[in-house]
Protein backbone atom coordinates (compact mmCIF):
# COMPACT_ATOMS: atom_id res chain seq x y z
CA UNK A 1 0.00 0.00 0.00
CA UNK A 2 1.02 3.47 -0.78
CA UNK A 3 0.18 7.13 -0.57
CA UNK A 4 -0.28 10.12 -2.46
CA UNK A 5 -1.24 13.48 -2.24
CA UNK A 6 -4.17 14.36 -4.56
CA UNK A 7 -5.61 18.05 -4.92
CA UNK A 8 -8.28 18.79 -6.73
CA UNK A 9 -7.27 22.78 -7.61
CA UNK A 10 -9.68 25.29 -8.05
CA UNK A 11 -10.17 24.86 -11.36
CA UNK A 12 -11.64 21.70 -11.22
CA UNK A 13 -13.77 22.71 -7.87
CA UNK A 14 -15.50 25.45 -10.16
CA UNK A 15 -16.27 23.13 -12.70
CA UNK A 16 -18.14 21.44 -10.23
CA UNK A 17 -15.99 18.05 -10.95
CA UNK A 18 -15.09 16.88 -7.03
CA UNK A 19 -17.49 14.39 -7.49
CA UNK A 20 -16.72 13.21 -10.83
CA UNK A 21 -12.79 13.30 -10.27
CA UNK A 22 -13.71 11.49 -6.34
CA UNK A 23 -15.62 8.86 -8.47
CA UNK A 24 -12.72 8.05 -11.01
CA UNK A 25 -10.31 7.62 -8.19
CA UNK A 26 -12.64 5.56 -5.98
CA UNK A 27 -13.59 3.24 -9.65
CA UNK A 28 -9.55 3.03 -10.07
CA UNK A 29 -9.58 1.40 -6.40
CA UNK A 30 -7.83 4.18 -4.55
CA UNK A 31 -9.32 4.62 -1.31
CA UNK A 32 -9.91 8.01 0.24
CA UNK A 33 -7.71 7.87 3.44
CA UNK A 34 -8.24 11.98 4.45
CA UNK A 35 -9.68 14.64 2.58
CA UNK A 36 -10.69 18.50 3.05
CA UNK A 37 -11.71 21.49 1.26
CA UNK A 38 -8.83 24.71 1.84
CA UNK A 39 -8.39 28.19 0.36
CA UNK A 40 -5.03 28.47 -0.20
CA UNK A 41 -3.21 31.65 1.17
CA UNK A 42 -0.57 33.09 -1.20
CA UNK A 43 1.95 31.33 1.70
CA UNK A 44 0.60 27.64 1.89
CA UNK A 45 0.71 28.10 -2.29
CA UNK A 46 4.59 29.34 -2.16
CA UNK A 47 5.18 26.95 0.63
CA UNK A 48 3.83 23.76 -1.36
CA UNK A 49 5.36 24.67 -4.52
CA UNK A 50 8.49 25.67 -3.74
CA UNK A 51 10.62 23.37 -5.83
CA UNK A 52 9.48 25.51 -8.72
CA UNK A 53 9.84 28.70 -7.25
CA UNK A 54 12.62 30.01 -10.12
CA UNK A 55 10.51 28.82 -12.54
CA UNK A 56 8.80 31.60 -14.82
CA UNK A 57 5.02 30.68 -14.31
CA UNK A 58 5.85 30.59 -10.45
CA UNK A 59 3.59 34.18 -9.65
CA UNK A 60 0.82 32.98 -12.14
CA UNK A 61 0.80 29.60 -10.82
CA UNK A 62 0.41 30.76 -7.06
CA UNK A 63 -1.80 33.15 -7.93
CA UNK A 64 -3.95 30.75 -9.78
CA UNK A 65 -3.97 28.43 -6.72
CA UNK A 66 -4.95 30.61 -4.20
CA UNK A 67 -7.84 31.77 -7.02
CA UNK A 68 -10.53 29.47 -4.95
CA UNK A 69 -11.31 26.72 -2.90
CA UNK A 70 -9.29 23.75 -3.47
CA UNK A 71 -9.82 19.86 -2.29
CA UNK A 72 -7.15 18.38 -0.93
CA UNK A 73 -7.22 14.35 -0.67
CA UNK A 74 -4.99 11.60 0.50
CA UNK A 75 -5.47 8.56 -1.58
CA UNK A 76 -4.60 5.43 -1.25
CA UNK A 77 -3.66 2.07 -3.21
CA UNK A 78 -0.77 -0.40 -4.26
CA UNK A 79 1.29 1.47 -6.77
CA UNK A 80 -0.76 5.19 -5.71
CA UNK A 81 2.16 7.78 -6.74
CA UNK A 82 2.06 6.26 -10.63
CA UNK A 83 -1.32 5.16 -10.88
CA UNK A 84 -2.79 8.79 -9.70
CA UNK A 85 -0.03 10.57 -12.25
CA UNK A 86 -1.27 8.19 -15.08
CA UNK A 87 -4.64 8.89 -14.37
CA UNK A 88 -4.15 12.46 -14.33
CA UNK A 89 -2.15 12.63 -16.97
CA UNK A 90 0.39 15.09 -18.66
CA UNK A 91 0.59 18.58 -17.50
CA UNK A 92 -0.44 20.12 -20.33
CA UNK A 93 -3.75 18.41 -21.38
CA UNK A 94 -2.77 18.70 -24.95
CA UNK A 95 0.02 16.20 -24.68
CA UNK A 96 -2.61 14.08 -22.29
CA UNK A 97 -4.02 10.61 -23.50
CA UNK A 98 -7.45 10.08 -24.20
CA UNK A 99 -9.55 8.87 -20.96
CA UNK A 100 -6.93 10.62 -18.54
CA UNK A 101 -8.91 13.81 -16.26
CA UNK A 102 -6.62 16.09 -17.70
CA UNK A 103 -7.48 15.37 -21.42
CA UNK A 104 -11.17 15.25 -20.22
CA UNK A 105 -11.48 18.43 -17.97
CA UNK A 106 -8.32 20.39 -18.22
CA UNK A 107 -8.46 24.11 -20.17
CA UNK A 108 -4.86 24.09 -20.25
CA UNK A 109 -1.04 23.99 -18.77
CA UNK A 110 -1.75 25.79 -15.51
CA UNK A 111 -5.29 25.70 -15.00
CA UNK A 112 -5.04 21.47 -15.07
CA UNK A 113 -7.51 20.57 -12.40
CA UNK A 114 -5.40 17.95 -10.82
CA UNK A 115 -2.20 18.04 -8.87
CA UNK A 116 -0.78 14.12 -7.72
CA UNK A 117 2.54 13.96 -5.97
CA UNK A 118 5.39 12.80 -8.13
CA UNK A 119 7.85 10.94 -6.08
CA UNK A 120 7.56 8.76 -2.40
CA UNK A 121 9.86 11.53 -0.91
CA UNK A 122 7.44 14.21 -2.09
CA UNK A 123 4.28 12.71 -1.38
CA UNK A 124 5.60 12.24 2.43
CA UNK A 125 6.50 16.23 1.96
CA UNK A 126 3.12 16.94 0.50
CA UNK A 127 0.82 14.97 2.88
CA UNK A 128 2.34 15.99 5.94
CA UNK A 129 2.12 19.92 4.54
CA UNK A 130 -1.50 19.14 4.84
CA UNK A 131 -2.45 16.71 6.78
CA UNK A 132 -1.30 15.47 10.57
CA UNK A 133 -1.52 11.68 11.06
CA UNK A 134 -4.42 11.85 13.23
CA UNK A 135 -6.96 12.84 10.20
CA UNK A 136 -5.47 10.37 7.82
CA UNK A 137 -7.34 7.06 8.30
P1 LIG B 1 2.54 18.36 -12.62
O1 LIG B 1 1.39 19.03 -11.90
O2 LIG B 1 2.06 17.57 -13.80
O3 LIG B 1 3.41 17.55 -11.69
P2 LIG B 1 4.67 20.36 -12.65
O4 LIG B 1 5.72 20.45 -13.71
O5 LIG B 1 5.08 19.82 -11.31
O6 LIG B 1 3.45 19.52 -13.26
O7 LIG B 1 4.07 21.82 -12.48
C1 LIG B 1 3.24 22.11 -11.37
C2 LIG B 1 2.05 22.90 -11.87
O8 LIG B 1 2.51 24.16 -12.39
C3 LIG B 1 1.30 22.28 -13.05
O9 LIG B 1 0.37 21.29 -12.67
C4 LIG B 1 0.62 23.49 -13.65
O10 LIG B 1 -0.53 23.88 -12.90
C5 LIG B 1 1.70 24.55 -13.48
N1 LIG B 1 2.57 24.64 -14.66
C6 LIG B 1 3.52 23.76 -15.07
N2 LIG B 1 4.15 24.16 -16.18
C7 LIG B 1 3.59 25.35 -16.51
C8 LIG B 1 3.81 26.29 -17.56
O11 LIG B 1 4.66 26.10 -18.43
N3 LIG B 1 3.02 27.40 -17.55
C9 LIG B 1 2.07 27.64 -16.58
N4 LIG B 1 1.85 26.79 -15.57
C10 LIG B 1 2.58 25.66 -15.52
MG1 LIG C 1 4.62 18.21 -10.13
Amino acid sequence: MERTLSIIKPDGVKKNLIGAVVKRFQDEGFKIAAMRMIHMSTREAEGFYYVHKERPFFGSLTDFMTSGPSVVMVLERENAIAKNREIMGATNPADAAEGTLRKQYADNIENNIVHGSDAPETAAFEIGYFFKGLEIF
